[in-house]
């Protein structure tokens, strides 16, 4: 974080009139030609201020101390962090391709009418994108947490273990249940179980709900949770894709970077995810064969922005909106918006082979890395969109 403090040119000026009152009590005829220097001056030193903070932040800079003023009060205000977006080291692309891409394919459902789920809750350092490192608060040592596949109906018997260093919960948006008793907050060390049956279908969020949720959710704890109904109509390929924005402090590059508040309130973030990590399934694409229908159970855990959910080449055939899988789909629709805290269940079938991108149409999003491939057909090479 920057430390300059916009107000102490101000305080300066105030200084420098004291003492300016003073000397015109004995020489009155240069009132007018001093009260004008220090205008000048103060604007002088007001303009090397701004000019010396646009500069550390035009370079990137992590510490933007600028070189002029020195005196720094406290409370007074600092400059935002400036953007990590897009930073990348040399060896990048290995990078990602060494990196071990979240698994996206939906796993099986449990046998038997009670799905046992067991959440974990750690701080783990991350990687969001090739080189750069995250301190994160996680369910199941990932962010985002473990994805949870149960059959409408089945009843979720969640134990939650907090091996982390401050107070967390979960709250599923599956659940309908008193947040007060079965949401509340699990001590650093203990453990807490509830259930509930999962009655209503579709692709819910879960996330941490202690306060500020805000910041609990920016730091990485969130999953997605899909109820399946009875009467799905099959696909060849499910994947379950989550969204999120990182808001970084420090490049991550070197040492790991935490939350920056104020750049996550701004919604100006650094890096914006699918499952946590820019990119990845442009290095590991997920797949499919000409024909196979493939569907993405897709989560928006924000915190704060929507996914636009759209796949380049094709048109989503089958459209579940806000993942409402109780009335029928829409279909043949380019782009689905699914909001922050919710869900969206969407279907293609790709008639031919190629490298089909994947991708938050809100396009700012695509830049900061919520952008991923589906290959049709194993084609060869990559695409960048
Ligand atoms: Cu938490």
């Amino acid at each position: 974080m920057s430390t300059y403090s916009v107000g102490q040119t101000d305080r300066e000026t105030g200084i420098g009139w004291k003492a300016f009152a003073l000397f015109a009590g004995f020489l009155i005829p240069f009132v007018i030609a001093i009260g004008a220097w220090l205008a000048v001056s103060a604007h002088n030193a007001n303009t090397a201020a701004h000019q010396a903070a646009a500069s550390a932040k035009a370079a990137g800079a992590s510490s933007s101390t600028p070189s002029t003023p020195t005196s720094v009060a406290a409370g007074e205000g600092t400059l935002p962090t400036p953007s990590f977006a897009g930073i990348a080291p040399a060896n990048a692309d290995a990078l990602a391709m060494r990196h071990a891409a979240f698994p996206a394919a939906l796993p099986a459902a449990p046998a038997g009418p009670v799905a046992h789920v067991q959440l974990g809750i750690a701080d783990r350092v991350v990687s969001i994108a090739p080189g750069i490192r995250y301190r994160a608060w996680t369910f199941g040592d990932s962010a985002p947490g473990p994805v949870i596949h149960v059959r409408e109906g089945q009843r979720v018997a969640v134990t939650l273990t907090n091996k982390g260093m401050m107070a967390h919960s979960v709250d599923f948006h599956a659940a309908q249940v008193a947040p007060n008793v079965d949401f509340a907050d699990v001590a650093p060390g203990a453990s807490k179980t509830f259930s509930f049956v999962a009655s209503v279908p579709g692709v819910f969020m879960y996330h941490c709900g202690t306060a500020p949720a805000f910041e609990h959710i920016a730091n990485g704890m969130y999953g997605a949770i899909v109820v399946e109904p009875k009467n799905m109509p099959p696909a060849q390929h499910q994947y379950v894709l989550v969204s999120s924005e990182w808001y970084l402090n420090a490049p991550g590059t070197g040492a790991p970077a935490t939350l920056d508040v104020t750049k996550a309130e701004q919604m100006t973030p650094d890096w914006v995810t699918f499952n946590g990590y820019s990119a990845q399934y442009k290095m590991h694409p997920l797949t499919s064969m000409p024909g196979q229908t493939v569907r993405f159970w897709v989560v928006d855990a924000g915190p704060s922005l929507n996914t636009e959910f759209h796949v380049v080449g094709s048109i989503l055939r089958r459209a579940w909106l806000n993942a409402d899988l109780v009335d029928a789909p829409q279909h043949d629709i380019q782009t689905a918006v699914v909001p922050a805290g919710g869900g969206g269940v969407f279907d293609v079938t790709i008639p031919k082979r190629g490298i089909y991108p994947f991708v938050s149409h809100s396009f700012a999003s695509v830049m900061l890395g919520e952008v991923g491939l589906l290959n049709v057909g194993n084609v060869p090479g990559t695409m960048s969109h």
